[in-house]
């Protein structure tokens, strides 16, 4: 399948300030009241300060200032002034956690999204779609993710989404998103997962329900036959050797689970999340010595031939 987006279609630099979707809205106007409130309380203390500080210093005079004691109406607004602000921050944070996460109730997730120590899998439930690293999304739906990890805590954040969350074994955590407009959004993964966390980067390929449906669908198809016969002879050794016990490409026997999907490899623009762009000089680097690519990710090093790699890159490159 053709790749129907563009890299360059990056759309927003990883910041709570560039939101995307009207939870990530709803946070960033909440931050900016606490900004708004908590700035003007230190402008006041800093204002206070300095007005005492000079209208009230003296040199020369050592007679000790007359003493005041007790005054009720200062006290009064002392204790109601950071009451109210508390009691207006304190619903306007529950109506945002409300509005941001409402109750799933029986909804089913729309897409279930498992942090991996060191790349992303998203399973697309209903459709017979599951892919790797590059996760599509609809625009203009309320999306409900399902959230999990295979290994170690992970945690999922594309800050132009909204709110952060960690991805835990054996626990499924939930996130509801609307993504306002196309385009690629990035993320990383946000808690420290073991040596290559740096590169478990996310990508979220948001595009309109047409082009989305369409990439679905070319999605849903098993991996076509190699067309060749050097991609045929990579097939051979794709299947023949453990590669297939850790790797699924559909429509054929290998059905592993312990790395990415490959039936659509082909198709995806950068690999080991987003570490570097998918072209077969990195494929035929990643497949010489992995250890050496991504160091601790969890392939190991194949003893192969510079054919053999040409080989399995060529039938790689084919799984569009
Ligand atoms: C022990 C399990 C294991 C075996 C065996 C294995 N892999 Fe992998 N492979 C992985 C893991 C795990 C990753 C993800 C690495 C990462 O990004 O941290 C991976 C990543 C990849 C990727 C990049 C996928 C992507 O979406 O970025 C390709 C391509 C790949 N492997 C091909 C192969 C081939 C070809 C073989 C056989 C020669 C093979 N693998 C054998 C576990 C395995
Ligand atoms: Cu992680």
């Amino acid at each position: 399948m053709k790749a129907t987006f563009d890299l360059a279609l990056i759309s927003s630099t990883q910041s709570i300030f560039d939101a995307a979707s009207p939870q990530a809205e709803k946070i960033i106007r909440l931050s900016y009241g606490f900004l708004v409130a908590a700035s003007g309380i230190l402008l006041l203390v800093i204002i206070l300060t300095v007005y005492i500080t000079i209208r009230f210093s003296s040199k020369t005079n050592t007679v000790e200032p007359r003493q005041i004691s007790g005054n009720s109406k200062l006290e009064i607004l002392m204790v109601s002034f950071p009451m109210v602000l508390v009691v207006i921050f304190y619903f306007w944070s529950l109506n945002t956690i409300n509005a941001i996460n409402p109750d799933r109730a029986d909804q089913k997730p729309d897409i279930i999204i498992t942090g991996h120590q060191w790349w992303w899998e998203a399973v697309y439930p209903g459709e017979k779609v599951i892919t790797a690293n590059e996760i599509h999304l609809p625009t203009g739906e309320k999306l409900l993710l399902q959230l999990n990890s295979a290994d170690v805590i992970h945690d999922w954040w594309v800050p132009s989404f909204g709110a952060k969350i960690d991805m835990i074994p054996g626990t499924d955590n939930y996130l509801w998103v609307t993504i306002n407009k196309p385009g690629i959004y990035e993320g990383t993964c946000s808690e420290f997962c073991g040596q290559q966390h740096a590169w478990m980067r996310i990508m979220v390929v948001a595009q309109s329900p047409k082009d989305y449906n369409t990439w679905l669908t070319a999605h849903a198809v098993k991996a076509g036959l190699p067309l060749d016969t050097l991609a045929r002879a990579g097939a051979a050794i794709f299947m023949g050797t453990s590669c297939s016990s850790c790797h699924s490409v559909q429509g054929t026997f290998a059905n592993g689970i312990a790395g990415p999907n490959l039936t659509h490899f082909g198709s995806r623009q950068t690999m080991l999340a987003g570490m570097m762009d998918n072209n077969p000089e990195n494929i035929n680097n990643w497949l010489t010595d992995p250890q050496k690519v991504k160091p601790g990710a969890h392939m190991p090093r194949f003893i192969f031939g510079k054919d053999s790699v040409r080989e399995l890159t060529a039938y790689l490159t084919q799984l569009k």
